[in-house]
């Protein structure tokens, strides 16, 4: 009797795989759940008795696998890397043909293309679904980036689209409002197939790159706030929200604005004040800045982004180095109104540099992968969800139906009209940062992306004339075709003489 049979099973109940469980559950789909530490399983399917489409608990994988409605949907949502890999050679020989394991944890993109590969020489189907939102979207809408077969992703659509974020249709917004058993109703699904194989873990890295940027770029403006106009958390945070209603519209300056304005229960004093400066980082920031380099694809902001966490985790080395270095003086003399205007100015076109970078990082990739990518649609189902959902999204789903294989962003005429207007105070925010020692990394990173990005001639004209000279690597000359390669006879480094 089928109704006895589960539609989809779960396989690791640690936060992300609760609440996704839980989100399924509410979307009237039966689950199975598993999880190694069978206490857990019991806790959580003991806690959940009522779910609309009811949870059912199974011991063993075999147990697990058997509960599961044919072809079987699978959901592996543990530690990634080598846990994931235990648990699908756990799980192989007990699936049949046809079945479907979806890996939605934070998978390398290139693991994701191995399992993949390996799974279908076995008669299986393996999708690689990024997952965005942390506990909260799990819970109650994800951005989901599913990819793999194309069939397999028909036989998931329906839960997929069911249980991800929705956005309102007309506005990008996300419908916020789900409470647990009630999900929110009708808007747009946060769900679309990327492509092949890795590409929806690959979308979900840069993704997680992007807010890397985003995050660090907010932080350089709350120490430029705190370190140059000397204000307080609280006052940065209602300026946060302030901005919150317009350009910058975004999950990530809607939080900052909380966080700034929170205050310390045990001293009283602003919550940020007694937070420790180093920060932690978990790797996918990483692997998006390795692979800009491996690409050759200029990812500078998303780097700087990771560099920053970096040097801010040598905590106790900065502080005596403080002591020791010296740098200008952070006292500011303008009018302070004006540079919060020049500060949330400088905070939006490196958004738009970040974002162009990432899009850049996505475009390349999929000429290596042989994927086509839906860059419209990737910002679209970022609309919610995720931890970098924006207003300012619309827009690039917006730039991309004008134009789909727009080069970059920035030549989007609504973006290049954005920072055409606003770069004089990003280019002050940046010159009153550097001129009082205060580290801007993504601001100062960022505008020399659009700087480079637009300069018709850059000096790598010297910097080949060097690489001649010293490794005889050979030049292209400004009056002969691109490809066609130039050596100049230099005189031995060791035996100066005049160059020929
Ligand atoms: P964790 O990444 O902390 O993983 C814990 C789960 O993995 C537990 O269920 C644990 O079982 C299981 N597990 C481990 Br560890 N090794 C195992 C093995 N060898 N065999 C079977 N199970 C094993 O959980 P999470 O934070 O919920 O994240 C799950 C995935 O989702 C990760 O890939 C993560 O990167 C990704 N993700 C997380 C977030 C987030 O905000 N946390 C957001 C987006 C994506 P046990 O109970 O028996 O130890």
């Amino acid at each position: 009797m089928t109704e006895e049979f589960s539609d989809i099973g779960l396989i690791g109940l640690a936060v992300m795989g609760q609440n996704l469980a839980l989100n399924i559950a509410d979307h009237d789909f039966r689950i199975s759940v598993y999880n190694r530490t069978t206490s857990k399983m019991e806790a959580f399917v003991a806690e959940n008795p009522d779910t609309p489409g009811g949870i059912v608990g199974a011991e063993t994988l075999e147990l697990f696998v058997q509960s599961i409605a044919a072809p079987r949907k699978i959901i592996i949502l543990v530690q990634a890397g080598k846990p994931t890999d235990a648990v699908i050679e756990g799980l192989i020989p007990l699936l049949d043909e046809g079945d479907i394991v979806i890996d939605g944890g934070n998978a390398l993109w290139t693991d994701t293309i191995r399992r993949e590969k390996e799974l279908r020489a076995q008669g299986l189907r393996f999708v690689g679904s990024g997952v965005s939102g942390g506990e909260e979207g799990a819970r109650f809408g994800p951005s989901l980036m599913p990819g793999g077969a194309i069939e397999a992703w028909k036989e998931i659509e329906p839960i997929w689209h069911a249980v991800a974020a929705k956005v309102d249709a007309a506005t990008g917004k996300q419908l916020e409002g789900a409470t647990p058993g009630n999900p929110v109703e009708g808007g747009v699904s946060c769900a679309a197939y990327i492509g092949p194989n890795g590409a929806g873990h690959y979308v979900k890295m840069i993704h997680n790159g992007i807010e890397y940027g985003d995050m660090q770029m907010i932080c350089e403006v709350y120490h430029l706030m705190h370190g140059l106009l000397g204000m307080e958390a609280g006052e940065i945070g209602q300026i946060f929200a302030k901005w919150n209603e317009g350009l910058l519209d975004s999950f990530l300056i809607e939080i900052t604005a909380d966080i700034l304005q929170q205050t310390d229960s045990a001293t009283g004093a602003p919550f940020v004040d007694i937070v420790l400066d180093a920060a932690g980082q978990k790797g996918t920031g990483k692997w998006t800045s390795i692979n800009a380099l491996d690409m050759g694809i200029c990812a500078p902001t998303i780097a700087e982004a990771v560099f920053a966490r970096c040097l801010s985790a040598i905590k106790e080395e900065r502080v005596a180095a403080s002591q020791l270095l010296a740098g200008p003086s952070a006292e500011f003399s303008g009018n302070k109104e004006e540079f919060i205007e020049v500060l949330h100015d400088a905070l939006y076109c490196s958004k738009i540099c970040s974002y162009a970078q990432g899009f850049q990082l996505m475009r390349e990739a999929q000429k290596e992968y042989k994927w086509t990518l839906d860059f419209g649609q990737i910002a679209q189902i970022w609309r919610g969800g995720c931890i970098i959902r924006a207003a300012f999204l619309q827009k690039i789903t917006e730039a991309y139906a004008h134009n789909s294989s727009l080069a970059n962003l920035l030549l989007d005429p609504y973006f290049n009209e954005a920072v055409r207007k606003a770069q004089a105070n990003w280019r002050q925010a940046v010159s009153a940062a550097v001129n009082h020692g205060i580290p801007t990394p993504t601001l100062s990173s960022s505008l020399a992306y659009y700087d480079g990005y637009r300069n018709a001639r850059l000096p790598q004209n010297l910097l080949q004339g060097q690489r001649d000279y010293f490794g005889a690597h050979s030049y292209e000359r400004t009056d002969s075709p691109r490809g066609e390669f130039f050596h100049l006879d230099w005189p031995h480094p060791e035996r100066p003489q005049t160059a020929v």
